[in-house]
């Protein structure tokens, strides 16, 4: 047994860059059956749940637990642990025999914490040396002022340094082919004549001396922020690098990319960690068509891209940037085009993008891996992107991202022009990462008419393929808002002499730029804000539970009784005579207490008397001066509350019809009729409850989880993760009944020290889709993040 362990793992440990641990090769190799191994007891169950999918497929899978025979014990304390199973096979002779199948997953994965930050000043050793303004915008100071800015707000000391190497020709060759390689390698040696003679070659390209060693280590640092996420080493991570990647081609550099340092990394993380599924996700303002071209006929990559395209009219001009570019032959359905036929799109079309095609597609896609081609010329004050989502929209994007693929995502550098936005966009970005809780986002919440005839479409276009669009309008639009203007525009083109290049980029240009420069000064003084110093508190009634809780929660254990039965007695005499009442209120309000005073970020509170409970705890919330709480009931609960005035938005969870209530803007009741073990509340959440939160942008949240709860554990976790990018955080989180396995997964949602699993993706009834849709239709007046379709934008402007 030990010996078919050691065989069967220390291949795949090796392949995870770790040696078969010495301590384990001992006399008992290979003595009798599982000398070594400690027979498996009750409370490790849980652990057993709570490690991380494996991420190297290539090894055999696992079916079953195998219970007798486990080497955890032995093995927690080098890391990692092997999951046995032994399973009857029959060889050709018909004999029996055993096939021992292991698999190793890494304990430390799980607690793995951690952001990488790759950065070499060596990379700003190149740039232009002539006179090209389609490129003068490519300069060392994208770097240096990146860096600097997470200097000043202290993110790297708070980041796991890696350092950079050189990306290997074999590397470089699992994208480029070898003649391509060469003509780069050749530019070394290159005098600025030859150098300027090889980049015209290129469209939108420049070479320098030190181009070649730039691209290098640009590869290598991508490379070295995969190997720290797939090894367990770090959660998540950033790598600066220049030159950017998502354009270049097998045979071309294209729009400053030399290699594709993104679409190198996907390759490699397929062959050296046998995944069988990454998400790439290019928020660039351009279109990666680079990656696109790498990737197209793959399904094991799904590549999303938005971009400035204005019907074509903008570079690259291809029309394979559309939205109709769904990928070809096995690929199809896993390329997303989202084609942005205007500028100036900002904070809420992005979120759109994301609530109504990228997100429902990522969590039915299901990744093993997220790859970020993060170019931020999709941000405000850009000259390139002429766009305007605001820094902290990076970190709400990021905050999607890392709910997906257990946590394990690499943001990668690739455009960004403005300097001040660009820094600024990264740094939130990297203090996403770190799992800092997010400013509010800005803006007025609704998406602009032309985002969301680009979002119908690739809606449209996407429905054969995937089963969460399944219910989708098919037929494309064709007369959009955009085409008249455009048409407009490319006749005055045509007649009217243009005005010098250089005087319309000489003034107008650096006007815009310091004006954002100004602005983005202020507003980041605006939305950013001290961090409360614990993340999670909990009172939970049995204080035996304590230690189940992730070690970094802080238990509530005494309030002020005198001070607590005051407050009470002003609102309800009764409830001063129940004790056990009293312990419930106690729980909510030292919790909420805490929250409010931004002691800590969120919390949870056990509470027999949920639905009393969370009438105090508004009415202590008004008091305290809070404007906007959304109250998300789970389950049957009925609340007396004022709803008039939109200090309180209700969103009712369940599954009997309320027939007696009627929806309103500020009370909405989502009938979600499935039993709680299916996880099919992706889409309800995503396409429902994220866009109303976000539309109405909450000081504070209240989820009450009450009796006959529709949502299983896996649906609460996602709702309690995906809404925390909203409100600083704070969340309060109610629980009716004492189940300790719900408490702990949302303590472990609410405190952040590993992304929970929300379980296999089951796609919704029609049923459900139907009751979304027309919550939709009712609500999208209201808030308009709910707008997927025209037809949604007609009827509610
Ligand atoms: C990486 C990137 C843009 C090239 C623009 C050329 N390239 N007009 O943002
Ligand atoms: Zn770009």
């Amino acid at each position: 047994m030990c010996v078919a362990v050691r065989d069967s793992c220390a291949p795949l440990l090796l392949c995870h860059g770790l040696s078969w641990p010495d301590s384990l090769d001992c006399d008992r190799f290979p003595a009798d059956e599982d000398m070594c191994l400690a027979s498996l007891s009750k409370e490790y169950k849980h652990i057993h749940k709570e490690l991380p999918k494996p991420i190297c497929q290539t090894c055999p899978a696992v079916e079953e637990f195998f219970t007798q025979k486990r080497v955890l014990d032995v093995f927690c304390a080098n890391n990692f642990a092997v999951k046995v199973k032994l399973s009857k096979k029959r060889t050709v002779s018909g004999d029996q025999a055993y096939n021992i199948e292991c698999q190793v997953e890494f304990i430390n994965q799980a607690m793995a914490s951690g952001t990488a930050l790759i950065y070499d000043d060596e990379m700003t050793s190149y740039k232009l040396l002539w006179d090209d303004p389609e490129c003068d915008i490519e300069v060392p100071e994208r770097l240096l002022s990146s860096y600097e800015q997470l200097k000043h707000y202290h993110l790297v000391e708070r980041c796991i340094h890696v350092p950079v190497r050189e990306g290997t020709e074999e590397e470089i060759m699992l994208v480029h082919s070898s003649e391509y390689l060469e003509v780069v390698k050749s530019t070394q040696t290159m005098n600025e004549e030859e150098l300027q003679r090889v980049s015209e070659n290129y469209d939108a390209v420049y070479f320098h001396p030190n181009t070649y060693r730039c691209a290098k280590l640009a590869v290598g640092a991508t490379l070295q922020l995969v190997d720290s996420v797939m090894s367990g080493k770090v959660h998540n991570g950033m790598a600066l690098v220049r030159p950017p990647g998502h354009h270049s081609q097998r045979n071309a550099a294209n729009g400053f990319c030399v290699f594709n340092n993104v679409a190198i990394a996907a390759q490699y993380a397929k062959r050296r960690y046998g995944l069988q599924r990454i998400l790439i996700v290019d928020w660039d303002v351009h279109h990666g068509q680079g990656i696109q071209y790498v990737f197209e006929e793959d399904p094991s990559v799904l590549y999303f891209s938005w971009h400035r395209y204005e019907h074509q009219q903008f570079w690259p001009l291809l029309r394979e940037s559309d939205y109709d570019a769904v990928g070809q032959g096995k690929g199809k359905g896993f390329n997303l085009n989202v084609p942005w036929n205007k500028v100036g799109m900002g904070n809420s079309d992005y979120l759109a993008a994301f609530f109504h095609v990228l997100l429902p597609v990522a969590f039915e896609f299901v990744p093993e891996l997220i790859l970020v081609s993060s170019g931020y010329d999709s941000g405000i004050g850009d000259p390139e992107g002429q766009m305007n989502a605001t820094p902290e929209c990076f970190a709400h994007l990021t905050h999607f991202l890392m709910q997906l693929a257990n946590g394990r995502l690499c943001a990668v550098l690739e455009g960004g022009y403005h300097l001040k936005s660009l820094s600024e966009s990264v740094c939130m970005t990297v203090k996403t990462l770190l799992r800092d809780p997010l400013p509010p986002i800005s803006g007025e919440m609704a998406p602009c008419l032309s985002a969301i005839e680009s979002i119908q479409n690739v809606r449209g276009a996407h429905k054969p393929y995937w089963k969460c669009l399944m219910y989708e309008e098919a037929t494309p639009l064709h007369d959009l808002s955009t085409k008249s203007q455009q048409m407009m525009e490319a006749e005055l083109i045509q007649t009217s002499t243009h005005p010098t290049a250089e005087q319309a980029v000489g003034t107008t240009k650096s006007d815009e730029a310091i004006k954002t420069d100004r602005f983005l000064e202020s507003h980041m003084k605006k939305i950013l804000f001290p961090v409360p110093p614990v993340k999670t508190a909990a009172a939970i009634v049995s204080k035996a539970d304590a230690h189940l809780l992730p070690v970094s929660v802080q238990v509530e254990m005494e309030m002020n009784a005198q001070e607590l039965k005051t407050f009470v007695s002003a609102f309800d005499a009764e409830l001063v005579k129940e004790e056990k009442a009293l312990v419930c209120l106690q729980n909510v309000l030292a919790v909420l207490d805490k929250i409010l005073k931004k002691k800590v970020c969120n919390g949870i509170a056990e509470s027999s008397v949920a639905s009393v409970s969370t009438t105090f705890a508004l009415k202590h919330c008004f008091d305290f001066g809070l404007q906007r709480v959304l109250c998300i009931v789970v389950g049957d609960m009925d609340l007396e509350l004022d709803l008039d005035d939109g200090r309180i938005l209700l969103m009712n969870i369940c599954q009997k019809q309320q027939t007696e209530k009627i929806n309103s803007k500020y009370y909405i009741s989502l009938n979600w009729k499935e039993d709680a073990e299916r996880n099919n509340f992706f889409c309800a959440v995503l396409g429902f409850i994220l866009p109303v939160a976000y539309s109405y942008q909450p000081d504070l949240m209240i989820i009450v989880i009450g009796p006959n709860r529709s949502l299983g554990v896996n649906g609460i976790s996602l709702l309690t993760c995906l809404l925390q990018g909203l409100a600083e955080s704070r969340i309060l989180v109610v629980i009716q009944d004492t189940e300790i396995k719900l408490v702990q997964s949302v303590a472990k949602a609410l405190s952040g020290v590993s992304t929970p699993d929300f379980g296999a993706y089951a796609p919704a009834s029609q049923e459900n889709v139907l009751e979304i849709k027309r919550l939709r239709d009712q609500l999208q007046q209201e808030w308009k993040m709910l707008r997927c379709s025209v037809r949604d934008w007609i009827s509610g402007s």
